[in-house]
């Protein structure tokens, strides 16, 4: 098939071809991505995209529906044992929109939202000014501790009663600690406000039970489908039963019209590849190899926000060496590792500079790095922050990384079902 591309649209393949030589032969540290299965991948590139499918299964406005209700109606009940979740909508096309659909929900226009504020960790869906959720309702956010670097709950708790929120979001983007969910229930029933859990980066921790579980305290839960879950890009709802039918009508035919059903399907096998037992060893193996990677970058000299991690990332303040975020993201990727520049809580920078690095372990995990290569990691990254400038020895540096990498193939055949 990708032969036929490459006659028909050379240039498109040639993107496609470089990117995956860019994937093979870079150490990618992006905490919200990772690699999906040969399988999952086989059902998004499928003939299943073809599919108009408009309402759910059982009840289209389409007909030719009966094989697609089978993929979706494997979707919502994988997903709902793995996470233990009594109701569950597969069709959001994203995190966002899966908040989305939440809050148009049960929200009016103009009512108070409570989130993590964006510059310590939160999401620009969780009421960032520049969003739709920070543009049709109020937002009041909470952050971290200065000291501790993680969330106060005496502050969160105080901030919901002075403004007595309608819907309180917990959930990060970079947030390397725990999050203790049931602190946060305590607080929105205390309120009166729903609780939304966002569980988008730490999906798998909690599918292999390895993070707090937001199911059981939670109204609501939304997650993407493609960080630690290693599932298609995409987005899911969790709910407690009786929210279901108002959120199916939201997202159909409220927000959205035809589902995806080739991602539909592809997260139905990625739910299939979470329930299978070596699942868990995969994502004890993120948090181990996070840990391992933290304490690497403290032997060399670097803090890390928060003082380490409970999770798939760590997050590196970069204050003493003198680099800016932005100059470490540049830096690294000219020696072959791609990270993302990342505000630290409390950053006198601005969010385009920043004073730190977010790095995660999901992608390299899944090719099958361990703790050992870890150290190996940290060094090249090390060697690149200390000699920023230098052209000549970064370059030297990405031909030692693509050799490193290439002992470690995209599709490892030990995680797959
Ligand atoms: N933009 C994603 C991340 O990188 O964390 C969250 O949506």
């Amino acid at each position: 098939m990708i032969d036929d591309l490459a006659h028909i649209d050379p240039e498109i393949y040639a993107v496609i071809e470089r990117e995956r030589q860019r994937q093979l032969q870079k150490l990618e540290m992006i905490a919200s991505e990772n690699f999906v299965s040969a399988a999952v991948m086989e059902a998004q590139g499928s003939i299943l995209t073809h599919k108009y499918a408009e309402g759910y299964p059982g009840r289209r406005y389409y007909g030719g529906c009966e094989f697609v209700d089978t993929a979706e109606n494997l979707a919502l009940s994988r997903v709902k044992e793995l996470f233990g979740a009594k109701y569950a909508n597969v069709q959001p096309h994203s995190g966002t929109q899966a908040n989305m659909a939440v809050y148009f929900t049960y929200l009016q226009v103009g009512d108070t939202i409570m989130g993590m504020d964006l510059a310590h960790g939160g999401h620009l869906s969780h009421g960032a000014a520049v969003n739709f959720s920070g543009r049709l309702f109020k937002p009041v956010t909470y952050g971290v501790d200065r000291q501790t670097e993680e969330v106060d709950f005496e502050t969160v708790a105080d901030l919901a009663r002075r403004h007595r929120p309608k819907m309180i979001i917990a959930g990060a983007s970079a947030y390397p600690r725990a999050l203790d969910f049931a602190r946060f229930g305590d607080i929105a029933r205390e309120v009166g406000a729903y609780l939304l859990v966002d569980m988008a980066h730490i999906a798998g921790l909690i599918a292999a039970n390895l993070h707090p579980d937001p199911v059981a305290v939670a109204d609501f839960v939304t997650s993407t489908t493609h960080k630690t879950l290693r599932g298609p890009r995409g987005g899911l709802i969790l709910a407690q039963e009786q929210y279901g039918k108002a959120l199916d009508s939201q997202i159909f035919p409220g927000m959205q019209g035809g589902p995806l059903m080739h991602i539909i399907a592809a997260k139905a096998v990625a739910f299939k590849e979470a329930l299978a037992p070596n699942f868990r060893s995969y994502q004890e193996q993120i948090i181990s190899n996070a840990r391992t990677l933290g304490q690497e970058f403290s032997k060399r000299g670097y803090r890390l926000v928060a003082g380490g991690t409970d999770t798939h990332l760590i997050l590196v303040d970069l204050t003493k060496t003198g680099l800016t975020g932005q100059e470490a993201e540049e830096a690294l990727d000219l020696a072959g590792i791609t990270v993302n520049k990342n505000a630290i809580p409390f950053d006198p920078r601005p969010p385009k500079v920043t004073s730190g690095i977010r790095v995660g372990t999901p992608a390299l995990t899944t090719r099958g790095m361990k703790e050992g290569e870890m150290a190996t990691v940290a060094d090249f990254m090390h060697q690149a922050l200390s000699n920023p400038k230098d052209s000549a020895s970064l370059s030297r540096l990405q031909g030692q990384v693509r050799d490193f990498c290439a002992q470690f193939p995209l599709f490892a055949e030990e995680w797959q079902v």
